[in-house]
């Protein structure tokens, strides 16, 4: 095809721009400051810190990498399954299989595995946010609502088990972005 012999990137994307972008980061700041001090969280900090039972500052635990994202295919340079296919078709935003990764999760609609890694822990690959979120919402869609921990001003903070919390935004987060693909 029209592709033949081009490389294809690491990823496809949406990339957030300016100001939004350094907003989102800001409000992510103040969140996870807001989190430190609230003790429902702290009770269940060993659940994702795995036993290390040192004060964790959340600011730091948390590193961002790279710009502000949304990935919508990861090609892996065409070694991932449908990279070429996904490349070839300018119609298709959310490919097919990013949801069939996780248990309980195949079901849900196209685009739902959509997300931006605002920050992983220190040996935790990005990749990893997307699947937790995917996990969030097979549990929920087995009927399972997670505890609700505090009314935020952000929003509702909800316990879903297992070191997984959410916080569903009482106002959307809007922002300008700019669809392209890394090379890296
Ligand atoms: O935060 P993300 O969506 O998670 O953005 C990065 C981007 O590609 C570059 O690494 C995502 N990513 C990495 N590996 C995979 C994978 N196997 N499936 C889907 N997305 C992936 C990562």
């Amino acid at each position: 095809g029209q592709l033949e012999g081009t490389s294809l990137p690491l990823f496809f994307g949406w990339f957030l721009l300016s100001p939004a972008k350094e907003k989102i980061c800001c409000t992510s700041m103040d969140f996870l400051k807001t989190l430190d001090t609230l003790e429902a969280f702290k009770k269940h900090l060993n659940d994702f810190t795995q036993g290390a039972d040192k004060e964790v500052d959340l600011e730091q635990y948390f590193k961002s990498k790279g710009p502000l994202h949304c990935t919508t295919k990861f090609c892996n340079y065409g070694k991932e399954d449908g990279a070429k296919e996904y490349a070839q078709n300018p119609l298709l935003l959310w490919p097919a299989d990013a949801e069939k990764e996780v248990e309980g999760a195949s079901s849900l609609p196209l685009g739902s595995r959509a997300h931006v890694t605002l920050g992983c822990a220190e040996g935790v690959e990005p990749v990893q946010t997307g699947l937790d979120l995917l996990e969030i919402l097979a549990v929920q869609q087995g009927g399972q609502k997670g505890e609700l921990v505090e009314e935020m001003e952000l929003g509702s903070l909800s316990y879903y088990g297992e070191g997984r919390w959410l916080l569903s935004l009482r106002e959307p987060i809007r922002t300008p972005a700019c669809f392209s693909s890394v090379y890296g």
